[in-house]
């Protein structure tokens, strides 16, 4: 009988600790599909940031570095220039990206340093507890924001891909979501094409991805996708961004 479905060779065997209804699992096994399609598992370096994800390291099977908080654009920087023959991508989340490290990413894009990031936006932080983070929409709960989050005193959620994308030096920038498999097609896509200028020497590649974190946004997993859809697709519209064509 012929095998239709397999896990990806990129991916380890080690189980996830990532919640039930968590996108972080679609987001490992999307970036794992990529690299093993493009057949450069073996010299493909990923960055873990610190977050949830900040056991990546154990769930891929190809070469990976932990970064202090918000330094992965920093440490895949001197990475790529070092060994240009690598393929090194930066996996962040958007308290470790958007706060702590914005102005690493901000520079390195500017820098056009052609790494890829891959962005996960969950308008949270989820590893320490549910604070709000720099994506947070207006009126959302957090834990560091029980009424909600005030726009009068922390400003309007940050967009990334809109920012990045005014930079005036090339760079590809798209925004997808994990909601739904025909949004997950899409962000395959995304991740591929990232990967893909990356290979060819092109530009920063940075792909966000639109996802849910249910434990801390207090929903359950159906909740959540049907929310994110409802409330974060409006803000963060998907698409491309940018590209360097
Ligand atoms: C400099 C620094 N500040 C804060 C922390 C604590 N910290 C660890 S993970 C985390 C939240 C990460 O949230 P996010 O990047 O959104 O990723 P998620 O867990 O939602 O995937 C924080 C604040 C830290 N380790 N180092
Ligand atoms: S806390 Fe949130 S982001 Fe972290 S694993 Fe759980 S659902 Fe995912």
């Amino acid at each position: 009988m012929g095998k239709t479905f397999s896990k990806p060779e990129a991916l380890s065997d080690a189980h996830t600790h990532y919640c039930p209804g968590c996108t972080h699992g679609i987001a490992h096994r999307l970036v794992a599909e990529v690299i093993d399609e493009l057949g450069i598992r073996g010299r493909t370096v990923g960055i873990a940031p610190v977050g949830c994800a900040v056991m990546a390291y154990n769930y891929f099977s190809c070469d990976f570095q932990e970064a202090a908080h918000g330094r992965a654009p920093a440490m895949a920087t001197g990475m790529k220039r070092v060994r240009p023959d690598l393929m090194v991508f930066t996996y962040q989340g958007d308290g470790d990206l958007a706060s702590i490290g914005m102005g690493e990413i901000i520079h390195a894009a500017n820098r056009g340093e052609k790494f890829t990031t891959i962005f996960i936006n969950n308008a949270i932080y989820g590893m320490t507890g549910g604070q709000m983070a720099p994506t947070t929409m207006p009126g959302q709960r957090a834990t560091t924001a029980p009424m909600g989050r005030d726009v009068e005193k922390t400003g309007m959620p940050i967009r990334m891909c809109e920012l990045l994308s005014s930079l005036a030096t090339p760079g590809y920038v798209e925004r997808q979501t994990l909601l739904k498999p025909k949004y997950i097609n899409k962000a395959k896509k995304a991740i591929k094409k990232a990967f893909e200028y990356q290979e060819a020497n092109k530009c920063f590649s940075f792909v966000e991805l639109v996802s849910t974190c249910p434990t801390n946004w207090g929903m359950t997993p159906q909740d959540a996708l049907k929310w994110a859809e409802e409330t974060l697709l409006p803000y963060y519209p998907l698409g491309e961004f940018k590209s360097p064509e």
